[in-house]
């Protein structure tokens, strides 16, 4: 049986709120209710159209396409957008999500690490995203690491992300697995155990819940998660942006982190801050008091 992913509507779009910074905390999960307004979207679906216009002439390891065998639609994902594109900048850099999400981890600095673009097409039955945490895939160490993931869909359960409940404190660090079926990590961590196989596990206790566009759902780095393939006649998109609090130190993994990079000149245990992983918000900046008034243009 599924459960349901605890739901917030932010107290400001500024600050969300005492009891979903609890629930987060022991969930280790939640969804907040109309985080981006229409404008917001249609500016992450401008960065959407001139993501592939660009993709046409580029290379780039950080942008996959996944078709799978008799399977309609693709899987396409991608990563630092950020760094080519205006419009996804202008999310990162000029909204309110770094003081929003920021208030979840109770911090006082906040670092970009990544953006990442997920959207399964209509019909990508088999595009089933694997059970993993994405801490397995991080040059990070530290506990104040959040996905922020912002649907640009309407996700009924069917295809929603499933989160084991409370699985950031139950379980440690698992090893990478790679979303495309047969792809392995250069150098992956082998003494780290398998994800396990939570669908036939007893006494777990998965949640989901269903979103709309501009919901988003905010987990610690250490949550196990996985998602369906996309059977349905319609778009399954988000966009996640992913923040790293305080205790966040650069972890000199051996093997390739997914993000693509490893920042520039970061030493192991140091500080993260640098050009790809840039500081959004330091000491008294972050906008997270509950007496924060409502910006103007909010949300739906
Ligand atoms: O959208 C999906 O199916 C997978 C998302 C995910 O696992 C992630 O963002 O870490």
């Amino acid at each position: 049986m599924i459960n349901i992913v605890r739901d917030f509507q932010p107290e400001t779009m500024l600050y969300a709120g005492a009891k979903a910074i609890t629930a987060y905390k022991k969930d280790g999960v939640i969804c907040l209710r109309n985080v981006f307004n229409e404008d917001w979207l249609d500016t992450i679906e401008t960065g959407i159209d001139q993501y592939f216009i660009n993709r046409e002439s580029s290379n780039d390891a950080a942008n996959v396409q996944v078709k799978h065998k008799n399977d309609k639609g693709s899987f396409h994902y991608a990563t630092l957008m950020w760094k080519q594109i205006g419009a996804f900048r202008q999310i990162i850099f000029e909204s309110h999500a770094p003081d929003l999400f920021g208030s979840i981890l109770e911090t006082q600095r906040l670092n970009l690490y990544y953006d990442f673009l997920l959207i399964k097409e209509p019909g990508c039955k088999k595009a089933i995203t694997p059970w993993h945490q994405d801490h397995s895939y991080y040059c990070l160490n530290g506990h104040q690491i959040i996905n922020c993931w912002i649907a640009l869909d309407t996700i009924p359960l069917e295809t929603s992300l499933r989160f084991v409940k409370g699985s950031h404190v139950d379980y440690p660090v698992h090893k990478a697995i790679h979303f495309a079926p047969g792809e392995e990590y250069n150098g992956v961590i082998k003494d780290r155990l398998l994800p396990p196989d939570f669908d036939n596990l007893p006494d777990v206790e998965i949640i989901a819940c269903e979103l709309n566009p501009g919901d988003a759902l905010v987990w610690n780095s250490r949550m196990f998660h996985s998602a369906p393939g996309n059977t349905l006649d319609q778009r399954r998109a988000a966009l996640s942006l992913n923040f790293c609090g305080d205790d966040v130190t650069y972890f000199d993994i051996a093997q390739n982190p997914d993000p693509p990079i490893r920042g520039e000149n970061l030493v192991d245990g140091g500080n993260i801050t640098c050009e790809s992983f840039p500081l959004l918000r330091q000491e008294g900046s972050l906008k997270n008091t509950a007496v924060q008034k409502k910006p103007t243009n909010n949300c739906r």
